[in-house]
């Protein structure tokens, strides 16, 4: 079973090694893929120095968003015959030790979503004003797209390769948050087998947010148009 990690960076020297020592303390012979948008904190140059055989970096000419990144590391995977594929954010939001969970659910499942909803509220160190709005962000979408999950802008998932062809993924058309839902949402249309894994989710101790209002208001309009989909039964 060929099995891959994806890792887009931007701005992310302060966490970068410790993530890769992290998923290298869960499981040694992971492959692991880091899509730097050419950080000019230099992030891919340390990438280049942490240096073993299934670590591998794309640097790509300026930033160009978490969806694209997202796409070309997807791709890059499939052209490569990776079956199993886990996208994580770098900021150590994510728990690597979750991994090999994450994984082994793929077996029974098309799409693992690591969950900071279902069943509770599992986020540590957000201000109160972020955690409303990702709570809310997640009702709207779900109400909206029909998707019955409660986290559907998590970005620590677990992919079957066969899931990522069956909702051609290089037609995805969001970022940011949206992308996440954009995946889940064609995820869903093509009647995937989609659970949610409950994760602990922490806050980026060192590092900037990446978030924008830009991102926001793509998520609060362009979620419509998925809902029109719903509606229209267009299947993409
Ligand atoms: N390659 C690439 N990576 C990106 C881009 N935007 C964000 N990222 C990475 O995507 C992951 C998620 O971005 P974050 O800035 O943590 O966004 P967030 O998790 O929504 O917000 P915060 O946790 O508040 O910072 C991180 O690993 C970022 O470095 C981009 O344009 N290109
Ligand atoms: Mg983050």
């Amino acid at each position: 079973m060929k099995r891959l990690v994806i890792l887009p960076t931007y701005n992310e020297s302060k966490n970068i090694i410790s993530v890769l020592s992290a998923i290298d303390e869960v499981d040694k012979s992971i492959d692991i893929l880091v899509i730097d948008d050419n950080s000019p904190d230099k992030t891919s140059q340390l990438v280049k120095e942490f240096a073993k055989e299934n670590l591998f970096l794309e640097v790509r000419n300026k930033k160009m968003g978490l969806g694209t990144a997202y796409i070309f590391g997807f791709e890059w995977a499939i052209a490569r015959n990776y079956q199993q594929i886990i996208q994580m954010d770098s900021d150590f939001s994510h728990d690597p030790k979750e991994i090999p969970s994450m994984f082994n659910l793929l077996d029974e499942n098309d799409l693992v979503i690591g969950s900071r909803y279902n069943g509770g509220l599992r986020v540590i160190n957000w201000p109160i004003r972020r955690l409303y709005l990702s709570y809310f962000a997640n009702f709207y979408a779900r109400v909206i797209t029909g998707v019955p999950i409660s986290d559907l802008t998590a970005g620590y998932r677990a992919w079957r390769a066969e899931t990522l062809k069956k909702i051609n993924i290089q037609e995805c058309l969001s970022q940011g948050y949206c992308f996440q839902i954009e995946t889940a949402f064609r995820t869903y249309q093509k009647n995937c087998k989609l659970v949610e894994h409950p994760i602990v989710f922490t806050d980026r101790t060192v590092g900037e947010s990446k978030m924008s209002k830009k991102i926001v208001l793509e998520t609060i309009f362009k979620v419509w148009l998925f809902g029109i989909w719903r509606i229209l039964g267009t299947k993409k």
